[in-house]
């Protein structure tokens, strides 16, 4: 090291990308090596970089800027707005990046050749620390989660997600076992990592697994105990269905208790009277709630919330009732006056046009605010066009549920009929595949 250090005079440029998420010391021999060859400028990558290839970090960008600018062996920090070098390095043009070995497999493959690439123009070289064994970041961030999160990080997640990614997909959760499924499922396409990013609490889900109608039967405070056992063993960010909020003068022990439970944004539709599920056909009787009345509501949490990154989403459902995109765009101005964070926007239209033309419109507004859909009936459009259209989180809203109801059903009827379990196995999960599911 001493060597090298005379070899290459200080003058020497050198970058490091990094997530510094936690840092250990695979990082530090990293930085190490790199201020032997010169004069070290860290490329900290941001949140919407890192979830371009993996989780969100733990630590916030600031919080890791922190870190690592008093760390003796950072010359400099920058922020890496992508998982792709390219920009910092033509600006800074450095002499060496410094990275370890163990990208020249894996998701940062292609990232590491345009390195490569890019450092030619100016004849720079990718220097490759050999990768420290039996450490990683990801294996520390794993041990953390098997011991859970605190709810407050958990509850900051989402508004972080929608602030990093281009689109934050959530899916219905009514157990913890449906829980787990969203927290580790995984798919890898194209260099890039696809996954759920959170839950949605549903009132049509939590009354169904009770067996009761979609009516608020199924009280807030039952279907917040319900919801322990999910925070028991995942760290993802829930979003919780919640009707109409009930009685405004109620709303303020309910935010408490979401906030408390970690929760992170609640979400209220404007109807009032019995509560319908907006998928019926028929919705006699419902009524829209007045803009007044409705922002109340939302001036309410607004005020008694405790946290900031606690977020309010206005469900709007003027489309359900029949009414039309003026009424739509109207009540969505006002509810983000009223202090909404988020709007949802709700269709029962097997076509993705209403949906469309609310977000094209509202998207552009200058009280526009991140807009969810829900693509129950319009399941055919493809996330990337509501994306282009300006929806920004999209919920699968009952998916978990309405997959396993057929399987139980056809396990039973199958035992019935042969009166004996034999023809079910191939269908069904071996008891080893469930046992070792649980460790
Ligand atoms: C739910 O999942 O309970 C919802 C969405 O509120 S919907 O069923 O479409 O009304
Ligand atoms: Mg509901």
């Amino acid at each position: 090291m001493k060597n090298k250090k005379k070899l290459f005079s200080k003058e020497k440029k050198v970058y490091v990308g990094f997530a510094a998420d936690i840092l250990h010391e695979g990082h530090m021999n990293i930085l190490k090596t790199a201020k032997s060859y010169g004069n070290v400028t860290v490329g900290l990558l941001t949140d919407s970089a890192i979830a371009q290839y993996r989780k969100l970090p733990h630590l916030t960008y600031s919080q890791r800027e922190s870190v690592l600018k008093s760390i003796k062996y950072v010359d400099h920090l920058v922020p890496q707005k992508t998982l792709d070098y390219s920009e910092n390095l033509k600006k800074l043009k450095p002499d060496f990046v410094v990275h370890g070995d163990d990208w020249k497999q894996g998701i940062l493959k292609k990232t590491r050749e345009k390195v490569i690439q890019t450092l030619k123009e100016w004849k720079g070289k990718l220097i490759e620390p050999k990768y420290t064994k039996n450490i990683s970041s990801s294996n520390i961030r794993d041990k953390i989660y098997e011991t859970g999160v605190a709810p407050s990080t958990r509850l900051s997640k989402l508004k972080r997600l929608i602030n990093s990614k281009k689109v934050v997909r959530v899916l219905e959760s009514h157990s913890a076992l449906t829980g787990i499924i969203i927290e580790n499922l995984v798919s890898q396409q194209n260099q890039q990592l696809l996954e759920f990013d959170g839950m949605w609490s549903s009132s049509l889900t939590d009354s169904t697994l009770r067996a009761k109608p979609d009516n608020q039967s199924v009280d807030y405070a039952s279907r917040i105990s319900g919801l322990s056992d999910m925070l028991d063993v995942t760290t993802k960010p829930i979003i919780f269905d919640a009707d109409n909020g009930g009685r405004v003068e109620h709303l303020p022990f309910l935010i408490k208790s979401l906030e408390r439970a970690g929760v992170s944004s609640i979400i209220i539709e404007d109807k009032v009277g019995l509560k319908k599920n907006s998928l019926f056909n028929n919705q006699k009787g419902v009524k829209q709630d007045s803009i007044k009345s409705f922002s109340k509501k939302i001036s309410t949490i607004k005020k008694v919330k405790n946290s900031n990154d606690f977020l309010l989403a206005a469900r709007i459902e003027s489309f359900i009732l029949g009414k039309g995109l003026d009424d739509a765009i109207k009540r969505a101005i006002a509810y983000s006056k009223a202090g909404a964070d988020l709007i949802m926007i709700h269709s029962k239209s097997k076509k993705p046009n209403e949906i469309f033309n609310f977000s094209r419109i509202f998207s552009k507004n200058k009280y526009s605010k991140p807009i969810i859909a829900v693509p129950s009936t319009y399941s055919k459009t493809y996330e990337k066009d509501l994306v282009k259209n300006g929806v920004r989180v999209i919920i699968y809203a009952n998916h978990m549920m309405r997959s396993s109801y057929p399987a139980m059903i056809k396990t039973a009827k199958n035992i019935l009929k042969n009166q004996r379990s034999y023809e079910t196995e191939k269908d069904i999960a071996s008891v080893k595949e469930m046992i070792e599911l649980i460790k």
